[in-house]
C-alpha cells in the first residue's frame, strides 16, 4: 500500500512536470450558465498554486498542512470493485497537487475530465484561420490537452469517460462559421456535418491509436434535450444541422469508434418526465440503428428528489431504449437550508448508491459512477457543498454515505442504536 502510495505520487509529480495545461476554468462564452436547473452558476476558478510535488525519492513524504492525510479512509474503488466504475471529474488543479491526486487515485478508478476534452480545447483556431480553405471540412485539431489527461490518467491506473464530442457548449461559435468568420454568417449544413464527421473521426481515432483500451466511453452527445420542449433550439449543431444532428454524431461515432468504446448520449435532469419523454424519442431511432450503447444521466440533483423516482427513471429507459447501459455521469447533491442538511445529503448519497445496487440486482446494467468532483470547493456548484470531500480533504457524511450504502455499517448500527 505504501509502495503504491509513493507510486502514486511519484507519478504526480512526473505529470506535473511534463505540465499540465491551463487552469480549469472555462472560456467559452456560456461557461458561467447555470446547467441543471438548479439556479445555481458554473463555477469554477482558476487554479491557486497548490503545495510542492513530491520529492522523487523522499518515501517520509508527506501532506502539506492544509491538506488532511486520508490514508485510513476506505477506498470506494475497492469496495465497488464488484459493481460498477467508481469515478470523479477531474480538473487541472487536482492534476497538479499530490495531496489531491493521492485521494482521487485512492478512491477512484475512473477519470473524466473537468473541461480539457471538450471541443473547445481540441479545436485548433489558430491553424484554421491561416488558411480557411483549405480547412473548410476537415477543421484542425490539437491533441495537447486531451494528452495530458490521457498521460495523467493512465499514470494513476484511472479508465476513462471521454467527455464530450458535440455540444451546444464550450464548442467555439467560430466552428460553425464560413470561413471560420462570424461575419460570413454559418456554413450550410452539408459542411457542417463534415466538420462534425472529421472532428469525431480525429478525436476518436488519435485516442485509440495513441491510448487503446483507456477510453471505456464517450459521451457523443451532450445535452441536446430542451429544458422546455423537444430539442434544444439554441445551439449551433440544431440551427446548422437541425433536428438531425444527434442521429448523424451517433452514426459518425459508431463508424470509427473502436469496438471496446461505448458510445453514450449524456444530459442533466434526464430522470424528468417530460425531458426524458423528449430524449427517449429522439434517441430511439439511434437505438433501433444500434448506435446507441447506453445514457449518461449527470445527476446535479438536490435534496428535494426521492431516489425511488430517480430509479424509476433508470428502469424507463432501459424498457424503452432496450439493452442499454446506464452510467451516472456527474452525480453531485447541493444542500438546502435546513441545519441538519450534511445529514440529509448523507441519507439521500446513501440511498442514491443503494438504490444503483437494487437495479444492479434485477439485471439492469449500471456500469460507472462519477461523482463531478473531488472538493466542495472546487465544485461547479461551489456554496452547495454537493461533494463528498471538504476542502481540506477531510471527509463528509456524504462520504460515509456511500461507504455504507454498500457495508451496510450505518444500518446495524441504527438497529443497535
Ligand atoms: O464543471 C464544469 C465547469 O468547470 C465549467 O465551467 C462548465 C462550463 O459549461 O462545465 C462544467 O461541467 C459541465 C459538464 O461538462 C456538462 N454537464 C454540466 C456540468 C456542470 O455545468
Amino acid at each position: 500500500m505504501m509502495k503504491y502510495r509513493l507510486l502514486a505520487l511519484l507519478s504526480a509529480a512526473a505529470i506535473m512536470l511534463a505540465g499540465c495545461g491551463s487552469s480549469d476554468s472555462s472560456s467559452s462564452a456560456d461557461a458561467n450558465k447555470p446547467s441543471d436547473g438548479t439556479g445555481t452558476s458554473a463555477v469554477t476558478e482558476a487554479s491557486e498554486a497548490v503545495t510542492e510535488a513530491a520529492p522523487a525519492e523522499d518515501s517520509s513524504y508527506t501532506r502539506s498542512k492544509s491538506f488532511v492525510e486520508t490514508k485510513d479512509y476506505p477506498s470506494l474503488k475497492e469496495l465497488y470493485k464488484d459493481r460498477f466504475l467508481i469515478g470523479c471529474a477531474i480538473s487541472t488543479k487536482v492534476m497538479n497537487s499530490p495531496e489531491y491526486t493521492q485521494l482521487a487515485v485512492e478512491q477512484f478508478n475512473s477519470y473524466t475530465a473537468e473541461n480539457e476534452m471538450k471541443p473547445e480545447r481540441v479545436l485548433d483556431q489558430q491553424t484554421a484561420m491561416s488558411d480557411p480553405g483549405k480547412y473548410n471540412e476537415h477543421v484542425p485539431v490539437t491533441y495537447d490537452s486531451i494528452r495530458t489527461c490521457l498521460e495523467y490518467a493512465q499514470a494513476h491506473g484511472f479508465a476513462v469517460r471521454g467527455h464530450t464530442l458535440v455540444w451546444h457548449s464550450q464548442t467555439p461559435e467560430w466552428f460553425f462559421y464560413k470561413n471560420f468568420d462570424k461575419n460570413q454568417g454559418n456554413v450550410d449544413r452539408e459542411t457542417m456535418l463534415k466538420r462534425m464527421e472529421n472532428y469525431i473521426k480525429d478525436v476518436l481515432e488519435w485516442t485509440n491509436e495513441n491510448y487503446p483500451g483507456l477510453i471505456y466511453a464517450w459521451d457523443v452527445v451532450n445535452e441536446a434535450a430542451s429544458d422546455s420542449k423537444g430539442m434544444r433550439k439554441e445551439s449551433k449543431w440544431y440551427e446548422v444541422v437541425g433536428e438531425d444532428f444527434v442521429e448523424k454524431a451517433f452514426e459518425y461515432a459508431r463508424k470509427y469508434a473502436a469496438k471496446d468504446v461505448k458510445l453514450f448520449y449524456n444530459d442533466y435532469n434526464a430522470y424528468q418526465a417530460r425531458k426524458q419523454k423528449d430524449i427517449i424519442s429522439f434517441l430511439k431511432p439511434i437505438a433501433e440503428a444500434g448506435n446507441l450503447d447506453g445514457v449518461g444521466m449527470q445527476s446535479h440533483i438536490g435534496l428535494y428528489l426521492h431516489p425511488n423516482s430517480f430509479m424509476s427513471a433508470v428502469r424507463e429507459y432501459v424498457e424503452e431504449l432496450g439493452d442499454i447501459e446506464i452510467q451516472i455521469t456527474e452525480l453531485d447533491i447541493g444542500k438546502d437550508k435546513s441545519d441538519n442538511w450534511e445529514e440529509k445529503q448523507k441519507e439521500l448519497y446513501k440511498g442514491f448508491f443503494e438504490g444503483l445496487m437494487e437495479l444492479q440486482d434485477d439485471g439492469i446494467k449500471i456500469t460507472s459512477v462519477t461523482i463531478w468532483g473531488l472538493t466542495d470547493d472546487m465544485s461547479w456548484r461551489k456554496g452547495e457543498n454537493a461533494l463528498m470531500f471538504n476542502r481540506d480533504l477531510s471527509r463528509k457524511p456524504a462520504f460515509d454515505g456511500v461507504v455504507e450504502a454498500i457495508t451496510g455499517s450505518g444500518d446495524s448500527e441504527e438497529e443497535a442504536a
